[in-house]
């Protein structure tokens, strides 16, 4: 079974009860956040801490993982979720999980697009909905606005709308497309969110979570930009994860371009390291059995599978806090 014990998928109600419910059953170990920006639709955007000092404000080295960019993407959030209990779980039993969260902080924010999400896992006919619910650009959408079947394809596409290289190649200014980039670089609040997050941390070490390919990307997203300064530490660890749930390392521009997405963005802004994982190989949100197997791997790689790839991005963390 996964940590929680789930056996489907959450719903933005769910997500957002579990989060209050652990920081109330672990109140030395969990401290529960809101983002500062509403959607367009008025949600707020929630997060916990995880770790043995989180009613301090120190320097510890955080990591941080994001999931539901996309609204489809369900088992991005679902991951950050299962690796929060997992952590909490072994927390003072496991010596290494320990140690970890006495020596980092371990942020999670499993839905950065709660309006995109909320409609996906709706049950209507928006199931396969990615962007955010941006109509209007400049303005915001009330509820039924984002929902009607006339807006399907509007919204922009979250993952595009960072500040690093955005407008370029691998996105759109077809307010249509699925790469839609936005008025503006960080015009939408759910990245501005991120920004605002990542900026007051001192996060060394970022995973953003998605759906679907069996990958790990790491920057450049933009072909543009070369090849990262810090490719060997990048590689290092892309490999180490790779070891863990079998998943293929690559650089995401040598592959196909992207810009404005996540990871170009933060490893400028911080210089720390972060990754696009794409989890599953076949579909979106498949049938939810599936993310155990993702989850604690299965066959050359059970009892490794992504908590083993998370683990040992959470000990980097903790490594490269140590020695800078
Ligand atoms: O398009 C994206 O934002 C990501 N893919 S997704 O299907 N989750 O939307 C990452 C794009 C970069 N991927 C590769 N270069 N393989
Ligand atoms: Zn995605």
């Amino acid at each position: 079974p996964l940590p929680s014990g789930r056996t489907s998928y959450r719903t933005l109600r769910d997500y957002e009860s579990e989060m209050a419910a652990l920081a109330r059953r672990h109140p030395s170990r969990v401290r529960g956040f809101t983002l500062p920006e509403r959607t367009l639709e008025g949600r707020r955007v929630r997060g916990i801490e995880i770790g043995h000092h989180v009613s301090a404000r120190d320097g510890r080295p955080v990591f941080l993982m994001v999931g539901l960019h996309h609204a489809r993407e369900w088992p991005s959030g679902e991951m950050a979720m299962e690796f929060g209990y997992d952590l909490l779980r072994r927390d003072g039993r496991d010596r290494e999980i320990t140690r970890l969260l006495d020596t980092t902080r371990v942020v999670l924010v499993p839905v950065v697009n709660p309006d995109g999400f909320n409609l996906s896992r709706g049950g209507g006919a928006l199931e396969y909905k990615r962007k955010n619910c941006r109509v209007v650009d400049g303005k915001d959408a009330p509820p039924p606005l984002c929902a009607k079947p006339a807006n399907e394809e509007l919204g922009v596409d979250v993952n595009r709308n960072y500040g690093f290289g955005w407008g370029g190649t691998g996105s759109s200014a077809d307010r249509t497309a699925g790469d839609y980039h936005g008025a503006g670089p960080f015009s939408e609040p759910e990245s501005r969110n991120i920004r605002d997050l990542v900026s007051s941390r001192q996060v060394t070490t970022l995973i953003t979570n998605h759906t679907y390919g069996g990958t790990i990307l790491r920057p450049y997203f933009s072909k543009a930009e070369g090849v990262a300064p810090d490719e060997r530490a990048y590689k290092a660890l892309s490999d180490a994860m790779s070891a863990q749930n079998g998943y293929t390392g690559m650089r995401s521009g040598d592959d196909y371009e992207t810009t404005g997405e996540t990871n170009d963005w933060s490893y400028y802004a911080t210089r720390g390291l972060g990754y696009t994982i794409e989890f599953g190989r076949k579909s979106f949100h498949p049938a939810f059995e599936t993310l155990v197997d993702e989850y604690h791997g299965t066959g050359p790689t059970a009892g490794k599978g992504a908590r083993g790839a998370f683990l040992v991005a959470l000990r980097n963390a903790a490594d490269r806090g140590a020695h800078s």
